[in-house]
């Protein structure tokens, strides 16, 4: 925890985004598709470096979104919030010390009740989330069926379905982030 207390000593976070760049986190259990996602999702600028303190590589990049600029941060995979690797406290602290605006939370739509108590506990840590179900392709191969509109009724979040290989869902995901960030300025 040395990292925390560093960053709490000299009062700054170890990271800063440009002014008027709100912070948007991917997060979720390992292998879901956070990394190709935030390909999808960033242009070709890149910055891949290790937490400070860590030997975990974390990327950052940039991506327009209508007529913002998002930073994007690609977390280390994480099953829950209570961390036992590096990779997951690396993870955790992205979401406690950079207070992303927004966080997708990333899950892998054929495990769909394994992934979602990660989701309730992303929300009670008042987190302002997005859930994106991907691997949309597998899922529907093995015959599952997923009702979007019920799911984001029932958890109270917006959701948006995703293949992240192909591109499938991702403008849509885009016009979901767009409209959390208008909301979030009113
Ligand atoms: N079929 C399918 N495969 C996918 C999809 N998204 C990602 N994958 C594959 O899933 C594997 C893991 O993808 P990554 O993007 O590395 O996953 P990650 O969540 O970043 O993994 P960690 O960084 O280890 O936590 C890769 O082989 C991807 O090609 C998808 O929508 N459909
Ligand atoms: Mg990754």
């Amino acid at each position: 925890m040395t990292e925390i207390n560093n960053v709490r000593k000299n009062g700054k976070r170890p990271f800063e985004a440009g002014p008027g760049r709100p912070r948007l986190a991917l997060v979720g259990s390992p292998n879901v598709g956070k990394s190709s996602l935030f390909n999808r999702l960033t242009n070709s600028y890149l910055i891949v470096s290790n937490y400070p303190g860590t030997t975990v590589e974390v990327s950052r990049g940039q991506a327009r979104i209508g007529e913002v600029e998002f930073e994007v941060i690609d977390t280390p995979g994480l099953y829950s919030l209570l961390p036992l690797t590096e990779e997951e406290r690396v993870a955790r602290d992205i979401l406690r010390l950079e207070r992303p605006e927004l966080v997708l939370h990333v899950i892998d739509a054929k495990n769909l009740e394994r992934m979602l108590p990660l989701t309730l506990q992303l929300r009670e840590a008042g987190l302002s989330l997005v859930l994106v179900l991907n691997i949309m392709d597998d899922a529907e191969k093995l015959g599952l069926r997923i009702d979007l509109e019920r799911l984001e009724r029932e958890l109270g979040l917006p959701a948006a379905a995703t293949v992240s290989t192909t591109g499938r869902g991702i403008d849509k995901l885009k016009e979901i982030i767009l409209t959390a960030h208008e909301q979030r300025k009113t």
